[in-house]
């Protein structure tokens, strides 16, 4: 016995009350409407009643499969706008996403610092290239072919004719072939040496200075690094001027600074001396302004030069080189 379009509709509407999501009422779509759907094989098979059902039995029919289509249609945009809502779906509640801000490297940060200094002093920035010649790594600056600097352990080679740049003075008789005195300019960068241990690392940076004008004297010298020291470190840090070599200046000096740690008692540190080395020094040697053709009989002037790790370890009190190039994010977001 076939199923009443009464009786259709009723399943149709219990089954659709079970229906979880659009996909399972689109299923009853088909299940009711579809081309062999119940609802479209009862009104196919009503041209097989008789005659005077027809009529009523049609009319029936068709309100049912009117009246599913709406239900239908209505239960599936209900079900696409919940599942709309929960992809959707934001928890305000939730922590934010926290931007991590960055900061500059505690090297780039002295090097700035030291920079500065000397800028407010009248000195210009100049840079030259970290690949060098071996005549303006050495043979300019006044270090002969058989000296100790020149050590294939110190430098490192890319040709006979090529080094890694083992000091930033090559910028210096570079600027001087292009420019006559006076010039005043430092060059902050970095450089390499064969060397790796607590204290030296095979790539690190320095800051060198060169002052060159008419009656420059060693006072100039010794005023000038003095201002550095009090602006870099304190006001009242003394310092002291002790003999040195360096073939590229003569006279030349080492400036030592009170131990920052122990204020001259003597520590580890400095072993136990009270002092600590921070800056090479000294008046031009004529050699180099032969090089660059200045007239000797004319100009002087001095130089100096640091390494900026080391300054940045003895201001905060960092006791291996090795920290500043190892990236750990705990280190480095103390600065
Ligand atoms: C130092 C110490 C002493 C220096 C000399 C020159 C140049 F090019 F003018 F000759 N530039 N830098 C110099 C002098 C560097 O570093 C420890």
């Amino acid at each position: 016995m076939a199923k009443t379009i009464e009786q259709i509709e009723k399943d149709a509407l219990k089954e659709l009350e079970a229906a979880t999501d659009s996909d399972a009422v689109r299923a009853l779509s088909v299940k009711y409407l579809g081309r062999k759907g119940l609802v479209t094989q009862y009104l196919r098979n009503i041209s097989n009643l008789p005659q005077e059902m027809r009529p009523e039995a049609g009319k029936t029919a068709n309100q049912t499969k009117n009246n599913l289509d709406a239900v239908f249609a209505k239960a599936s945009k209900q079900f696409a706008s919940i599942s709309y809502l929960e992809d959707s779906y934001i928890d305000v509640s939730l922590p934010g996403r926290s931007i991590h801000q960055g900061s500059l490297h505690p090297i780039t940060q002295i090097t700035q610092q030291i920079c500065d200094i000397f800028i407010r002093l009248g000195f210009d920035v100049a840079e030259g290239p970290e690949v060098e010649t071996d005549y303006y790594n050495f043979e300019a600056l006044n270090i002969p072919k058989n000296h100790p600097a020149r050590d294939m352990q110190d430098t490192f080679y890319i040709s006979e004719e090529i080094v890694l740049r083992t000091h930033t003075s090559p910028t210096q008789p570079r600027i001087m072939e292009k420019q006559q005195p006076p010039v005043r300019i430092i060059s902050p960068g970095k450089v390499y040496r064969c060397d790796s241990d607590l204290t030296h690392t095979p790539m690190f940076h320095q800051v060198e200075g060169l002052l060159v004008d008419k009656q420059v004297s060693f006072g100039d010298l010794k005023g000038v690094l003095t201002t550095f020291v009090h602006q870099m470190f304190d006001e009242e840090t003394s310092l002291r001027f002790r003999p040195s070599f360096f073939p590229f200046t003569e006279p030349s000096a080492e400036v030592d600074i009170r131990c920052v740690i122990c204020k001259g008692d003597g520590c580890r540190v400095c072993s136990k001396t009270g002092w600590l080395e921070v800056l090479g020094s000294g008046m031009v040697h004529p050699a180099v302004f032969e090089n660059v053709g200045y007239d000797t009989t004319q100009y002087t002037g001095y130089a100096f030069g640091m390494g900026v790790e080391r300054i940045a370890m003895l201001k905060f009190g960092i006791d291996d080189i090795r920290k500043f190039f190892e990236n750990d994010l705990r280190f480095l977001r103390q600065f």
